[in-house]
């Protein structure tokens, strides 16, 4: 038969026998072949009834293929819910452990007393020697602290004047605040004072969690502010002190974990109720 198809394939169908057949003539259907002379030899010849049986074989082995792929998808999916898996107490399963608890630490300050140095120290133990004044940036990092995981958030503030502007909103998002000045330099020591009332008027919560921060403990030589001093300072606020050296990290990861231990702790008192008026009602009669 003289073949006047397009290009010719062969396919083998299930019994290997080979079918010659050719994409359709005027090649606007492709994917549908029509069955032209077969390319087999003559012994193995078969039908033309035969070919057309191989060929619709043969077609149908990917959608046989894609039809097997697909029921074994369907077997990797979650059966639906059941009572036991609505309620995984019913059977024993475990839930997923409760992400880490978050606490916000911001850190301030005057401008220079090392509350970037300190951070960095805290985050990647490096010490940056090169003074550069933040405007703000902000900092998370995973701990496990008395056995359990916990994310610290540090948002490290501007000390400089120009930025006092913008603390109130910085201050607003903290849950606990390491205050920092130098060891080396009084006028930061004394800062201290109003960078405390600062945060009790935008918390509006005396007991928020706070500590007094001495840096540059490695300067010894150049101390200005006794320890015997800041110790009386954070013992009128109510609060820890601890003396550092970003420089040498001695302390460093104390401050941060003491203070988040304390955000940690003032999340899980209870909520006071409101306290009753207990004054007398007043009546007054109208007559
Ligand atoms: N020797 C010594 N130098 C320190 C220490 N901490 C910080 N410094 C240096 O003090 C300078 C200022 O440090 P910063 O950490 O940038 O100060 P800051 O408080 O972030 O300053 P602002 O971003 O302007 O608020 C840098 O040159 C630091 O290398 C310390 O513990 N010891
Ligand atoms: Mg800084």
């Amino acid at each position: 038969m003289k073949n006047v198809n397009g290009p010719r394939i062969t396919i083998q169908d299930t019994e290997q026998r080979g079918i010659s057949c050719s994409y359709s003539k005027d090649g606007r259907t492709p994917g549908v072949y029509y069955p032209s002379d077969p390319c087999v030899p003559v012994q193995q010849r078969s039908s033309r009834k035969e070919a057309w049986r191989g060929v619709v074989t043969a077609l149908h082995q990917p959608v046989s293929r894609a039809r097997s792929c697909l029921a074994r998808l369907a077997s990797r999916v979650a059966p639906p819910p059941t009572a036991a898996t609505k309620n995984p107490a019913m059977s024993g399963a475990k839930k997923n452990p409760p992400a880490p608890a978050l606490h916000k630490v911001i850190m301030v300050g005057s401008g220079g007393v090392g509350k970037s140095a300190l951070t960095l120290q805290f985050m990647y133990d490096e010490f940056v020697e090169d003074y550069e004044p933040t405007k703000a940036d902000s900092y998370r990092k995973k701990v496990v602290l008395d056995g359990e995981e916990v994310q610290i958030d540090i948002l490290d503030t501007a000390g400089q004047e120009d930025y006092a502007a913008i603390r109130d909103n910085y201050f607003r998002s903290g849950e606990g605040f390491l205050c920092v000045f130098s060891i080396t330099e009084d006028d930061s020591f004394q800062a201290t004072q109003e960078f405390r009332e600062q945060i009790l008027r935008v918390k509006n919560d005396e007991h928020i969690p706070f500590l007094l921060v001495g840096n540059k403990a490695d300067l010894t030589e150049r101390r200005k502010v006794s320890e015997d001093e800041a110790k009386t300072r954070a013992g009128q606020w109510g609060v820890p002190y601890v003396e550092t050296s970003a420089k040498t990290r001695a302390n460093v990861d104390k401050a941060f974990y003491d203070l988040t231990r304390l955000i940690s702790a003032s999340k899980q008192q209870p909520v006071s109720p409101p306290v009753p008026d207990d004054k007398p009602i007043k009546c007054c009669c109208i007559s």
